[in-house]
């Protein structure tokens, strides 16, 4: 099959271009911002464009659904993503590397920080029923894991992670209102960094819905996880930055 560089969207026919988006205009629902809509749809490329659902919502404000054929293109050649830099591991390979070259469990806080009470995205990466067929971190035998909840507050995580010696310090924000999720991370970034000497701070991770992976650096942590993201690539992830250069042990190996 031969790559094609510059492609469009498919709806009906190959690259005729058709899709289909949402969203809400501060209107009352009537004719003229059905018409809005349109001079929306059309500044953003799709042409032509049509309304195919535009409901009130309360008297104030329009939802609508717009389908339309957008006069844009993609550049394949250009785009540009995150490839993953290690490998992925079973539960089996992550514990055997954690004990012949660490020698010792590694420690993993989590918690949802601020005022975020959306556990279930970190849970499926932590708790043992995991998420996506595959078991979370509570699972593997060399793996400590100390799951906070909800509404940690920055000063008790950073406290909590020093209590503990965590290696690695796992946050999750899933809401975004007023860039919450945004603020609130480098907060907790700032705070560890300001909390310890440069060597000894655990990796940050933090995971949500609406991250994109390039955020690491923008955000001050060491590796951003978004939708989908399951266990098993959390815990090579791990391994890669924690223990990955260490050498194996003769001790460990023989036990
Ligand atoms: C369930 C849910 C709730 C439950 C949460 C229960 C709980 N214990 O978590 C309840 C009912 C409490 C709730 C409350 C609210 N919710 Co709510 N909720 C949802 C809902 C329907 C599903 C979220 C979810 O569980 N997803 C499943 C998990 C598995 O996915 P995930 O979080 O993305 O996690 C994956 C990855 O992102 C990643 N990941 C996530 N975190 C981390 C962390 C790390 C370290 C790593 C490695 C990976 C990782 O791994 C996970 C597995 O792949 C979403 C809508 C939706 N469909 O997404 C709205 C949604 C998130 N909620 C929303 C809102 C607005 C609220 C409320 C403010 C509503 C209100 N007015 O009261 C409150 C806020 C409460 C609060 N203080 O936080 C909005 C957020 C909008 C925004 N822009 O911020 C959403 C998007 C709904 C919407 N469309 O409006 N909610």
């Amino acid at each position: 099959m031969t790559r094609k560089k510059i492609v469009r969207p498919y709806g009906d026919t190959t690259g005729d271009g058709m899709v289909q988006v949402s969203f809400t205009l501060p209107v009352p629902h009537d004719k003229r911002a059905e018409g809005a809509a349109l001079q929306l749809a059309r500044k953003m490329g799709m042409d032509p464009a049509l309304v195919v659902h535009a409901k009130p919502v309360g008297p104030d404000f329009t939802f609508f659904v717009v389908y339309g054929s957008v006069t844009h293109l993609v550049d394949m050649s250009a785009v540009k993503v995150l490839e993953r830099e290690y490998p992925l591991l079973t539960p089996k390979e992550v514990n055997a590397a954690v004990k012949t070259r660490l020698r010792r469990e590694i420690v993993v806080i989590g918690a949802c920080i601020g005022t975020d009470a959306h556990t279930v995205g970190i849970d499926a990466i932590l708790n043992i029923k995991g998420f996506a067929g595959e078991k979370g971190l509570e699972y593997y035998r060399e793996l400590k894991v100390v799951n906070l909840g909800a509404q940690v507050l920055v000063p008790d995580l950073v406290a909590r992670a020093r209590a503990e010696k965590a290696d690695a310090v796992l946050v999750s924000q899933v809401v975004t209102q007023r860039d919450a999720h945004l603020l609130n991370t480098k907060e907790m970034s700032a705070a560890f960094r300001e909390s310890y000497p440069s060597d000894r701070r655990p990796l940050l991770v933090v995971g949500g819905p609406r991250f994109g992976e390039g955020m690491a650096d923008e955000l001050g942590v060491d590796r951003v996880f978004t939708r989908g993201a399951t266990p098993g690539e959390v815990a090579s992830f791990l391994v890669h930055r924690i223990v990955a250069g260490r050498p194996v042990t003769t001790k460990a190996k023989a036990s």
